[in-house]
């Protein structure tokens, strides 16, 4: 099996305050990049073959120069740390152009972490978003897309325990924070996350936003969360990941996560399904 590290999620790290209300928005309209955005930058390259642009109002960010490349842009605030009738949305607009051939996981990806460490990790590609990390398997929440094109994502959470996310205004999955991310939460993450793979993507801009009273198709997701997170119950089928710092994670809950969402699951189109080798 390729050596693979996600790292998105790396180190220890420290604890949360109050909410507040919170806006960062990135557009690379003026040709600047992330961390001259308010972003904090967490990445490697260490061969030096990492390529970025910030022109046209576009983020290009191309890793396929090196599989040691991970370049992820992050935002950390207490505000994510919801209070009561507060809500996290995270919305972007972009395409993933290319990622490995060999490999059916893409090292694009937006995650989000809440104050104890549990989180969420969408990895995008250019014809899907998924959530699942399923070492040679299939994802099963995963949302088919049009390829070749840019896509508008949204994020909603209303406790940072359940989450649902849209495309393009539709309904793709729900889920749960799970497992543990090391360094420091919450957090808010976007870019190339794995070391192993390598991704050519192009933003055309990330948002956070805290919110302090849902809006009213919140109100309609709340009903559904509410469904997700009766499921919180059941049994969870342990599963390990293994990130930069050669920790284990906690165990996997992706089994509770899989039962939530299979109801909002889009039928699989005939033979467009990843490859689920690794080499
Ligand atoms: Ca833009
Ligand atoms: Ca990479």
């Amino acid at each position: 099996m390729r050596y693979v590290l996600i790292v998105t999620f790396v180190l220890a790290a420290a604890a949360t305050a109050a909410a507040d209300p919170f806006y960062l928005r990135y557009d690379p309209d003026e040709g600047r990049f992330p961390e001259q955005e308010g972003w904090g930058r967490y990445w490697d390259d260490p061969e030096d073959k990492l390529v970025r642009s910030a022109e046209n109002g576009v983020f290009r960010l191309d890793t396929r120069g090196s599989y040691s490349i991970f370049d992820l842009y992050e935002a950390v605030s207490p505000a994510f740390a919801l209070g009561a009738s507060e809500e996290l949305r995270v919305r972007w607009e972009m395409e993933t152009l290319q990622t490995d051939q060999w490999s059916h996981r893409s090292d694009v990806c937006v995650a989000i972490a809440n104050e104890s460490h549990a989180f969420v990790q969408l990895f995008l590609a250019p014809s899907y978003v998924s959530e699942d990390e399923l070492p040679g398997g299939e994802p099963e929440r995963l949302y088919w897309f049009e390829p070749a094109a840019r896509h508008a994502y949204e994020f909603i959470t209303l406790d940072m325990e359940t989450y649902a996310l849209y495309v393009d205004g539709a309904l793709a999955f729900g889920g749960v924070f799970h497992d543990y991310a090391w360094r420091e939460v919450p957090r808010v993450a976007f870019g190339d996350a794995i070391i192993g793979r390598t991704s050519l993507s192009e933003w055309e801009y990330v948002e956070v936003e805290v919110l302090p009273e849902p809006a009213t198709r919140v109100l309609v997701l709340a009903s559904g969360i509410a469904l997700i997170a009766s499921y919180r119950s059941h049994g969870i089928r342990g599963q390990h990941m293994y990130f930069l710092d050669g920790c284990r994670a906690a165990g996997y809950s992706a089994g509770m996560a899989r039962l939530a969402c299979s109801r909002v699951l889009r039928p699989r189109p005939p033979g467009r399904m990843p490859k689920a080798t690794e080499k």
